[in-house]
């Protein structure tokens, strides 16, 4: 489960993962009403195999913005006809904040206080025409280095170490975020908690990494049943899904469902051969707060443990 926020955060990653040469994947967009200076910085970009969009001015920009969420860096110019680079500079700061995107300002200008503006505006960087083509690349990897290494700090910070599951702050963040807007609604919300029957037994038996093994491998199918849905390691061999909008009918057949595939399957996890089961608490109604939802989930989950485990409790 991938909110917007984090997705530009995820993409990241996965290029890194894939050893793409990074330039390639990097979407800079030009604004610069004089298409010989757009020419002149696209010739530069592309040498570095950039991806380039352009833009003649900040309106034409915003629009690409929101068209193309991805767009890492924006270069633009300082005098363009209907808004000035650091009105728009303003305007992106407004809708898109400096960890998700690096703004350079661009000027023929030598008046100092423009560069003040930019930067006052929310530009990380400027720099002044005519500029050097070695400055140039230097002061755009050096944004685009800064935007990855946030991407992934926050991606690190969301996801559980072992699993690569997210992790409790960020199912904490995401739910409060969402039952709030559930409750503007007077929808009922929707949790369950799922926990691993006799996990200790199988650490006792086959050793602790085995038993990180079978966390490991109950986590891309629990990641993969529930695709849509936003899930956690909350910690140990404890999981949490949060349904959302999802009626309690449906939501109890998709865990009833896990439940029954995890009996069925959980011996074919990495070729461990290791038989084991989950017991699920379920909780649906109107309340908005996470941890009185999972305090009463898990009141549920502590009800399917006293009924034998290998159940669903609501
Ligand atoms: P129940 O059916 O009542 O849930 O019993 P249980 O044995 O699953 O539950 P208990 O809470 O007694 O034990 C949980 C065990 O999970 C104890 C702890 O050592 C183990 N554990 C927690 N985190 C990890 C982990 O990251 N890796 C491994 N291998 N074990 C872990
Ligand atoms: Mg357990
Ligand atoms: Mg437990």
């Amino acid at each position: 489960y991938i909110t917007k926020e984090n997705k530009q955060a995820y993409q990241y990653l996965e290029k890194q993962l894939q050893r793409l040469p990074r330039n390639e994947n990097v979407k800079v967009l030009v604004v610069d009403d004089s298409a010989a200076t757009r020419r002149h910085i696209c010739s530069l970009l592309s040498r570095h195999k950039y991806q380039i969009l352009q833009a003649s001015d900040g309106i034409e920009a915003l629009a690409m913005l929101e068209k193309t969420p991805d767009i890492a860096v924006i270069i633009t110019d300082n005098e363009m006809p209907n808004m000035n680079g650091d009105e728009l500079c303003g305007e992106i700061r407004r809708l898109y904040s400096n960890d998700e995107k690096a703004i350079i300002g661009i000027s023929g200008s030598d008046a100092s206080h423009l560069s003040t503006r930019f930067l006052k505006n929310g530009a990380n960087d400027y720099l002044r025409k005519p500029f050097n083509n070695e400055e140039f690349y230097c002061r755009l990897s050096q944004n685009v280095d800064m935007l990855e290494q946030i991407a992934t700090i926050r991606l690190q910070a969301n996801t559980d170490f072992l699993t690569k599951l997210p992790n409790r702050r960020y199912f904490f963040e995401e739910t409060t975020k969402s039952l709030k807007k559930i409750e503007k609604s007077s929808q009922a919300s929707s949790l369950a908690m799922l926990d691993i029957d006799h996990f200790k037994s199988i650490n006792d038996t086959h050793g602790h990494d085995v038993g990180d093994e079978v966390l490991k491998g109950l986590s891309i199918c629990f990641a993969k049943y529930f695709e849509k849905q936003l899930i956690a390691r909350l910690g140990g061999e404890e999981f949490a899904v949060y349904f959302g909008e999802t009626s309690k009918e449906e939501a109890l057949k998709r865990l009833e469902g896990f439940r029954h595939f995890i009996e069925l399957s959980s011996s074919e996890f990495s070729n461990l051969k290791i038989k084991f089961t989950i017991s699920i608490g379920y909780v649906h109604g109107p309340v908005y707060q996470i941890d009185e939802l999972l305090k009463q989930a898990d009141i549920k989950l502590y009800e399917a443990k006293e009924s034998g485990r290998n159940i669903v409790i609501s």
